[in-house]
């Protein structure tokens, strides 16, 4: 059995989800499905991160408990993942019982082995990037570096984790482990962060009450940070394995591939797998960094205010076409604009068009000319148009590892567009169904539109899962997320071959896929 591990980061609930939020948890679904439709064990985690200074604040600001604030915020998350269809197997939230206990366990353990201990830390945080600073790093009139707001000062007796111990270690596994960052340009970013040298973690504070209290000593909670990465361990079961009960842990472990955007790499890229060192476990497989949306420019953020809300986007035009916007507009790690003219042309022309034509005309011509029926085993198929299929099918596996999503759609709408030209070109509607030769051809080319079909909701599936439904419910073949069906790309021909061999009915009718639609 093959295993998948995938995360999104935990989304701190300040606030209501955006757009942001949405993408990375979109690129991990499309992972997630592509894998278990490929006969992988899949765990794919996602949730909210609770805990922290920021939360308090904004507890405080809204004269509400920080846990309210936690309880009714995280509702939002829950409902815009299930509206885009979201297939996670977990949403876990950092004030479960499982977690904290995961997060004390880790503590005392690395107490115990000396990797953490009591000191005083001096300098500069970041609440809204709930990061601590150095003096030299701040920007003018002590502002963050990274989200620009002014940065507190702060002095106080704190945990620390050591990191300098496990730098050279942090380094060998970097070099090491090609496909540990991804893209690969970001990896440099974090070997020279690395290579200026780590100074040692402050991993609690006391100034404040809203987190995990550290054991043994209430004065403190644990640093949000902390308490955060953990959570990829929690929801393994850390606890069970660590009673010898969970024989899954380390194989789910050693395919953990995290989904982050690029802000938050460096807390994925250095001081987790320092965490994991310390605790005696592996760090993730992939650390996939994607970039950000922008609005006119700047980062889209809560905190900007320039946020676009997925949920009006979703309600007006569908889960499918915000994921198909999303991961076909920007090449994962590159920042992109959201914007109202490409997402435009991208329904209208990609999904309306294209996509929900091709399929709507193939519908008809089967219900006009074969009475509904897919012709079986005595019609030809024309191996040119298949083939385009098949070139797709080769090496889709590792594109997907290489997280290839735009140019994996891209050769997909190359297909389809293939195929709307051969529809075009041999033009079945001028062929006189009483002519035997004709009549062949006719066939010939409904199959291989029927056929092509097929395989072109094989191909969107983990991208536009609730369009690929849509098809199979119209050629009345199961759908692709059945529980227990698995279709690999290598079997996926041969598979092809013996469902239509027999020919088949579709369905009597077929809803539009994507109405065209005018935009404001
Ligand atoms: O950082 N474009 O939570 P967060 C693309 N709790 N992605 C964006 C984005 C944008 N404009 N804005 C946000 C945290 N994101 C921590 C994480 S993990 C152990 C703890 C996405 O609510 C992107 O993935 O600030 C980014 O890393 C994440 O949301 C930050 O979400």
């Amino acid at each position: 059995m093959k295993y998948f591990y995938v995360t999104t980061p935990i989304y701190y609930v300040n606030d209501k989800p955006h757009v942001g939020h949405a993408y990375s948890t979109v690129i991990a679904d499309c992972a997630a499905r592509f894998k278990r439709l490929s006969g992988y064990k899949v765990f794919f985690q996602t949730g909210t991160d609770e805990h922290g200074l920021k939360i308090e604040k904004e507890a405080d600001a809204r004269g509400i408990a920080p846990k309210e604030l936690a309880d009714s915020m995280h509702i939002k998350f829950k409902e815009l993942f299930s509206d885009l269809n979201i297939s996670y197997d977990r949403f876990i939230r950092t004030t479960d019982a499982d977690h904290v206990q995961t997060v004390r366990t880790a503590f005392e353990k690395l107490l115990k082995n000396g990797d953490i201990y009591l000191s005083e830390y001096e300098g500069w945080y970041c609440t809204p990037c709930e990061t601590f600073l150095t003096e030299k790093s701040l920007s003018e009139g002590g502002k963050c570096p990274q989200c620009g707001r002014p940065a507190s000062k702060v002095k106080e007796e704190s945990y620390f984790l050591k990191l300098d111990k496990y730098e050279k270690k942090l380094l060998d596994f970097i070099e090491n482990n090609s496909g540990f960052i991804k893209p690969e340009f970001r990896k440099n970013e974090v070997l020279s962060f690395v290579k200026e040298g780590l100074k040692n973690l402050s991993i609690s504070r006391t100034s404040f009450k809203w987190g995990i209290p550290v054991p043994g000593d209430d004065n403190h909670v644990i640093y949000v940070w902390f308490d955060a990465l953990l959570n990829y361990l929690t929801g393994l079961g850390h606890e069970t394995y660590l009673e010898g009960r969970n024989p899954d842990f380390e194989r789910f472990l050693e395919s953990t591939n995290h989904i982050v955007g690029k802000d938050i790499l460096k807390f994925h890229a250095v001081y987790w797998p320092i965490m994991l060192f310390a605790l005696g476990l592996r760090p993730p497989k992939t650390i996939l960094a994607h970039g950000w949306w922008l609005m006119d420019g700047a980062k889209m953020s809560k905190s900007l205010g320039n946020v676009i809300d997925p949920k009006v986007i979703v309600e007006k035009f569908g889960a499918d076409a915000l994921r198909y916007f999303l991961l076909s507009e920007i090449t994962i790690g590159l920042d992109g604009d959201f914007n109202t003219g490409s997402f435009t042309v991208r329904y209208n022309s990609g999904l309306a068009n294209d996509l929900g034509n091709l399929v709507s005309r193939t519908a008809a011509m089967l219900r006009k000319y074969a009475d509904g029926k897919i012709p079986g085993k005595n019609a030809g198929e024309d191996a040119a148009v298949l083939n385009e299929a098949l070139v797709l099918l080769n090496g889709l596996g590792e594109r997907y590892d290489r997280y290839d999503f735009a140019k994996i759609l891209e050769d997909i709408f190359r297909f389809i567009n293939i195929l709307n030209k051969y529809i075009n070109d041999s033009a079945p509607w001028k062929l006189n169904i009483n002519e035997p030769e004709d009549r062949s051809n006719l066939f010939k080319i409904l199959k291989t539109a029927a056929v092509s079909i097929y395989y072109i909701s094989y191909f969107i599936y983990p991208f536009m899962p609730e369009t690929s439904g849509k098809i199979n419910n119209m050629l009345n073949i199961k759908p692709f997320d059945l529980p227990g069906f698995s279709l690999d790309p290598g079997d996926a021909a041969d598979y092809c071959e013996k469902l239509f061999k027999n020919g088949f009915s579709i369905a009597e009718k077929s809803e539009i896929l994507f109405p065209r639609i005018k935009f404001e």
